[in-house]
């Protein structure tokens, strides 16, 4: 099946934007109504719900932060009673409080049906086993995509991170053919096959990867494709969203955002609109959440988002391939440094590994960037002075894209962590 909803997934921009203008309408009214937060924040910026008519009026309403839902805890943004909340999924809270996100029936439903129509569009469906790798309970991943598969008839196995081997093993046995984990997890896995003397690419049915939840440059991706042998599609979504939602379609020039439940902006560094195309971050409006709706929320990723039809026949708007969060950003000697920039320089040098780290520290008053790069079998057994030149040919290679030095310090294969979820790529030292 090409689409899971064609009539809502090809409907023409001009009459997408009605349907949002008509859902903005509704969804600062019912702010005002039920929610104390949005009712007193719109109050202090001088808001009512008429000034708020058009897609164009979005700009006068105030921004919503993290810190709102922090400041919240837990549930101080919701708009309905308990007694109607069917979920609640949490965040770490590893970075401080952790933020609380509830459910109605119909939230669930929304979820589903947005990944519904994402699988869809990765040429999922009946007939496919999808392996959900990403982690079950609290985080959204799990749950997520283990509603959306079966929604679109697909066989889940509901695996959750971990016990890689078992997860190669599995795989093989019961015919996997869509992974669904972190583009980093399912490169440990492909180790773990080898060290198991399983070839994925031969011996297993596995031909779609659902990898996100992570920045992953393009040449990681291509990778990942060359290596397994198979189509891998980027997948974004955000627990205060409601997890994961949104995929790219067989083109993979852009995940499609479903403009019907959600109204997304791109901002600069001073919140104003930036062009069609430019990069800023990403604000979302939701436009039918009920226990949670957000208005305007800063979602802290770095990307640009375009709005014309896709080869595929979808007409909705699609986010672009995610740089990383502000918060991501290293500052080096005041020269800002995004992980991702790093990983898709190394991810082009054979010689180098699935894995590398970046250790951020102070030496006197200067800054000194430290990128730790897994070498291939292969280059390790070359000669010390071939690994000298390598070294340095990285360097070289990250300064011309970087614009500032990096150390460079190549270690073997299997030295660095890996993780069953999103991998932690940056350890800053200056911060301890
Ligand atoms: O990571 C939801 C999710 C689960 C998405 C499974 C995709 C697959 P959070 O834990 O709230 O939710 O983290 C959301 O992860 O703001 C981004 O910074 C990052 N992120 C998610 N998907 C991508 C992606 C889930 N495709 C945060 N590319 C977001 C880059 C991503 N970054």
């Amino acid at each position: 099946m090409e689409f899971w909803n064609p009539n809502i997934e090809r409907l023409p921009e001009e009459e997408l934007k009605q349907l949002q203008e008509r859902k903005l309408r509704r969804l600062v009214e019912n702010a005002f109504e039920y929610s104390s937060f949005y009712k007193e924040r719109f109050g202090s910026a001088g808001i009512s719900p008429h000034d708020i008519r058009s897609l164009e009026d979005l700009q006068k309403l105030p921004f919503t932060y993290k810190t709102d839902l922090r400041d919240t805890y837990p549930t101080g943004m919701f708009s309905v009673p308990q007694s109607q909340i069917v979920r609640f999924h949490v965040s770490s809270g590893t970075t401080g409080v952790p933020t609380v996100v509830g459910y109605t029936v119909n939230d669930i439903d929304v979820w589903s049906t947005c990944l519904a129509r994402s699988l869809t569009a990765c040429r999922l469906g009946r007939g496919d086993v999808v392996q959900v790798a990403y982690g079950y309970g609290l985080f959204t991943g799990g749950l997520g995509l283990h509603y959306g598969v079966e929604k679109i008839g697909a066989t889940v196995l509901p695996i959750g991170a971990g016990s890689t081997s078992r997860q190669v093993s599995l795989m093989k046995d019961l015919g996997t053919t869509a992974m669904a984990c972190t583009p980093s997890y399912l490169l440990h896995i492909g180790e773990v096959a080898e060290s198991m003397k399983v070839d994925i690419a031969s011996q297993t049915k596995l031909r779609v990867g659902i990898l996100g939840a992570e920045p992953w440059s393009l040449e990681s991706r291509k990778r990942i494709e060359q290596n397994l042998g198979i189509r891998a599609y980027d997948i974004y979504g955000t627990s205060e969203m409601s997890g994961p939602l949104f995929t790219e379609c067989s083109a993979q020039n852009g995940i499609h955002a479903w403009a019907d439940h959600f109204l997304l902006e791109i901002i600069d560094d001073h919140g104003r609109p930036v062009k069609q195309g430019k990069k800023g971050e990403l604000v979302v409006t939701t436009l039918s959440k009920e226990a949670l709706p957000l208005i305007r929320y800063r979602m802290g990723d770095i990307t640009s988002l375009v709005w014309e039809e896709c080869e595929c026949g979808r007409t909705h708007p699609k986010i672009m391939r995610v740089q990383g969060r502000v918060d991501d950003m290293i500052v080096i000697r005041g020269i800002n440094v995004f992980p991702s920039q790093i990983e898709s320089v190394l991810m082009q040098i054979p010689e180098v590994g699935d894995h590398f780290q970046i250790v951020v520290d102070r030496v006197g008053p200067l800054d000194v960037m430290t990128v730790k790069v897994e070498v291939t079998e292969s280059a390790l057994s070359d000669r010390i002075g071939a690994l000298m030149q390598l070294e340095e040919r990285i360097a070289k290679q990250l300064r011309e894209v970087l614009m500032v030095n990096a150390k460079v310090e190549l270690v073997e294969r299997g030295t660095l962590p890996r993780s069953s979820g999103k991998s932690q790529k940056v350890i800053d030292l200056r911060e301890v």
